[in-house]
C-alpha cells in the first residue's frame, strides 16, 4: 500500500460515506431473509433492490481480492415467472461464484441497517484480506424482465460508491451464458478464447459451426421456442452472423409482452409438463412429423428438444440426458477415429445427477463410457466434468455443456494425423471445443452442438431418439413445514435423515419393477422433491405416490 495510515483511513471513511449514502436509498425490507443459493439470490423482484446494491459491493471486493480480475453480475430469474428476478455472480474463469463466497453474499444481503452493512463490509475487507487500492473490473447484464432496469440501477449505485476505483462494462440485455463467455474471454490474457464481446461470441460460434457442417448445409429447418425471453434476441443476432446454414423458425419471441416470459413455453414448461408448448403446436409444427423443435429457458442457459412421434402421434422429449448420450457417443467415436497414440489418449466421461433417467445411465455404462453422479446444481457437475479430458455434463432439465481440458486441447493441437480420417476427426474435435461454451451450459451453443452431431450422423429426431427408451418417471413437489429435516447423501441418491425413512423408500422401490426413487430438499424453493421411475407409467405413479406419502408422514403431516 502506498498511502500513509492517515490517508488510508481518510479514504476508507470517504468510501464508507459513499456506500452509506447509496445504501440509504436501498434499505433492506424488514422480515425478509435472503440466501445465496444454487442460482444466486432469487425471489420477487420487488424484494431485490437492496440485494443488488449489496451484491455490487461484494463483486467489487471479489475483483479487488483477485487483483482486478473481471467479475460478472447477471440479473435474471431464468425460468421463473415474470414477477421474480434474481442475481448471481460469475467468477473470473466464467464459472459460478466460489462457494466460500456465497456465505458472504448472504451475510451482506441480510444486514438489517446501513450501519450494520458498513461494519460488515469493513469486517469482510479485513477478513478476506482485500486491498481496496487494487483495481476492480465488473461486467454485468440482465435478461428481458421488466424489473431488470431498476435492479440494474441499484447495482450501479453500489458500483458507483467506489468512484474511479471500479471499471464497469454493461452488456445491456443478454443471455446468462453470453455474460459468462464475456467474463471468461475478458480474463483470458492469451486472447485465444475469443473477443470479449457479444459479437466475439457470435463470430467464434459461427466459425466453428461452419467448420463442422459448412459442407452439409443448409440443414433441415429447426423450430426454436425462445420462452419469450432474452434467447430470442441472442438467436436473432447469431443467425444474422451465421447466415442460411441453419434455417431457424424462432417462436415465442415476444420479449416486450407483459406476462409472456416462460408462460406456457420454454424448456422448464416442456420438461416438467412433458408436452409441446401450445404456441409450438399452433405454429403448424405438428403437421410436420419427425421435425425437431427445441425450447430455451428464460435466460437461455437450458435447452430441451422434442418432436412428434411419426406413428404413435405422441410427444417425444429429447432432454438433457438424451443430449448427453448422443454427444458423448459422437465425441467418443471422434476420439477413436483420431487414432491418437497411447501417450496422447484422451479420457471422455459423462457427469449426471440422480435425476438422469436410469436408461441413459445404463446405455452409457454398458458401452464403457464412465459416468459420475453428483449432487444437483451446475457447480457440482462442472467440477466433476473437469476431471476428464473431455467431460460431458448435462442435467436432465437441459442445463449442460462439454468441457475440454487444457491437456485435451494441447494433445489435439499437437497430434500427428495418420490418415485423412484421423485428420478430420482431430479438426472436428477442436472445432467442437470452440463451438461449445466452456464456461457454462448455453442453450444456443448446445443447440448448435446438437445440430452439428445430427448433421454428421445424418440423423433426424427419431433416429436420435432411437438410442434408448426413457423409463417412465414422475417428479413431485411436496410442501413440508420444515425441509431442513431432510438431509440427502450419496450424491442425493439417498436420505441420511430423517432416520429410517430411506429404508421405507427402498422397500417401496423393491415393490415395483425397475423402481428407483429418491427425495431431496430443493435448493431453490421451499419444498422437498420426490423423484420416481419404474418400468411402467402405472408403477412410476404408484412409487411416486407411496414415497410422497412417506415424506408427508415423516414431516408430521399425516
Ligand atoms: C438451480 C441450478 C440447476 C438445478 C436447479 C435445481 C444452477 C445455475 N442452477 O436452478 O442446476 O437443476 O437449481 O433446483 O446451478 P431445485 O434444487 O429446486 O430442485
Ligand atoms: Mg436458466
Amino acid at each position: 500500500m502506498s498511502s500513509s495510515p492517515t490517508k488510508a483511513a481518510h479514504e476508507h471513511a470517504v468510501l464508507l460515506n459513499a456506500i452509506a449514502e447509496g445504501a440509504n436509498q436501498y434499505p433492506k425490507p424488514e422480515h425478509v431473509n435472503y440466501t445465496y443459493g444454487t442460482a444466486g439470490f432469487r425471489t420477487l423482484a420487488s424484494k431485490l433492490p437492496s440485494v443488488l446494491f449489496r451484491v455490487a459491493l461484494l463483486a467489487v471486493l471479489r475483483s479487488k481480492r483477485l487483483e482486478g480480475a473481471t467479475i460478472g453480475v447477471m440479473v435474471t430469474a431464468s425460468h421463473n415467472p415474470e414477477p421474480d428476478n434474481g442475481v448471481k455472480l460469475v467468477d473470473p474463469s466464467g464459472e459460478m461464484l466460489d462457494p466460500t463466497w456465497e456465505h458472504h453474499a448472504t451475510t451482506l444481503a441480510n444486514c438489517p441497517t446501513t450501519e450494520s452493512l458498513l461494519s460488515t463490509f469493513t469486517t469482510l475487507v479485513t477478513h478476506l484480506r482485500v486491498d481496496l487500492h487494487q483495481p476492480a473490473n465488473i461486467v454485468y447484464a440482465r435478461d428481458t424482465r421488466p424489473s431488470g432496469p431498476d435492479l440494474i440501477k441499484a447495482l450501479e449505485a453500489g458500483l458507483n460508491a467506489f468512484g474511479d476505483g471500479v471499471k464497469v462494462n454493461s452488456l445491456g440485455v443478454t443471455t446468462t451464458p453470453i455474460l459468462h463467455y464475456v467474463v471468461k474471454a475478458t480474463n483470458d490474457k492469451t486472447g485465444e478464447y475469443g473477443q470479449p464481446t457479444v459479437e466475439g461470441y457470435n463470430q467464434k460460434m459461427a466459425k466453428a459451426f461452419k467448420t463442422l457442417v459448412g459442407n452439409k448445409g443448409p440443414l433441415a429447418p429447426l423450430y426454436v421456442d425462445c420462452a419469450n425471453g432474452v434467447g430470442a434476441n441472442a438467436l436473432a443476432d447469431f443467425t444474422a452472423t451465421l447466415g442460411d446454414l441453419l434455417p431457424v423458425h424462432p417462436l415465442n419471441t415476444a420479449t416486450g409482452t407483459p406476462g409472456a416470459l416462460n408462460h406456457h413455453c420454454g424448456a422448464d414448461f416442456v420438461k416438467t409438463k412433458q408436452q409441446f408448448p401450445p404456441s409450438v403446436q399452433a405454429a403448424g409444427f405438428l403437421n410436420k412429423r419427425g421435425t425437431r423443435a427445441c425450447s430455451f429457458d428464460g435466460d437461455a442457459d437450458r435447452i430441451v428438444y422434442y418432436y412428434l412421434h411419426e406413428s404413435k402421434n405422441t410427444f417425444r422429449l429429447l432432454d438433457g440426458d438424451k443430449i448427453a448420450v448422443m454427444v458423448a457417443m459422437f465425441l467418443g467415436d471422434l476420439i477413436a477415429k483420431a487414432k491418437l497414440t497411447e501417450d496422447e489418449k484422451l479420457y471422455l466421461g459423462v457427469v449426471q445427477t440422480a435425476y438422469a433417467n436410469g436408461s441413459s445411465t445404463k446405455y452409457l455404462t454398458s458401452r464403457n463410457i464412465p459416468v459420475t453422479c453428483v449432487s444437483t446444481g451446475v457447480k457440482h457437475l462442472h467440477h466433476a466434468a473437469q476431471r476428464y479430458d473431455i467431460g460431458v455434463y448435462f442435467e436432465a432439465n437441459g442445463h449442460g455443456t462439454v468441457l475440454f481440458s487444457d491437456n485435451a486441447i494441447k494433445t489435439l493441437k499437437g497430434a500427428s494425423p495418420t490418415s485423412p480420417e484421423s485428420a478430420n476427426a482431430i479438426k472436428y474435435l477442436l472445432a467442437f471445443s470452440e463451438l461449445i461454451n466452456q464456461a457454462v451450459g448455453d442453450a444456443l451453443s448446445d443447440m448448435l452442438l446438437v445440430e452439428a452431431v445430427l448433421a454428421h450422423r445424418g440423423w433426424g429426431a427419431p433416429e436420435w431418439d432411437a438410442g434408448y427408451e426413457d423409463l417412465p418417471n414422475r417428479l413431485v413437489k411436496v410442501e413440508v413445514p420444515d425441509r431442513s429435516i431432510f438431509v440427502a447423501t450419496d450424491a442425493e441418491r439417498k436420505l441420511a435423515y430423517p432416520v429410517g425413512l430411506q429404508e421405507h423408500i427402498e422397500e417401496a422401490m423393491r415393490k415395483v419393477e425397475m423402481g428407483r426413487s429418491f427425495v431431496r430438499p430443493s435448493g431453490t424453493e421451499d419444498c422437498v422433491r420426490v423423484y420416481a421411475e419404474a418400468k411402467s407409467s402405472v408403477e412410476a405413479d404408484s412409487l411416486a405416490i407411496t414415497v410422497t406419502d412417506l415424506v408427508k408422514l415423516a414431516s408430521g403431516q399425516v
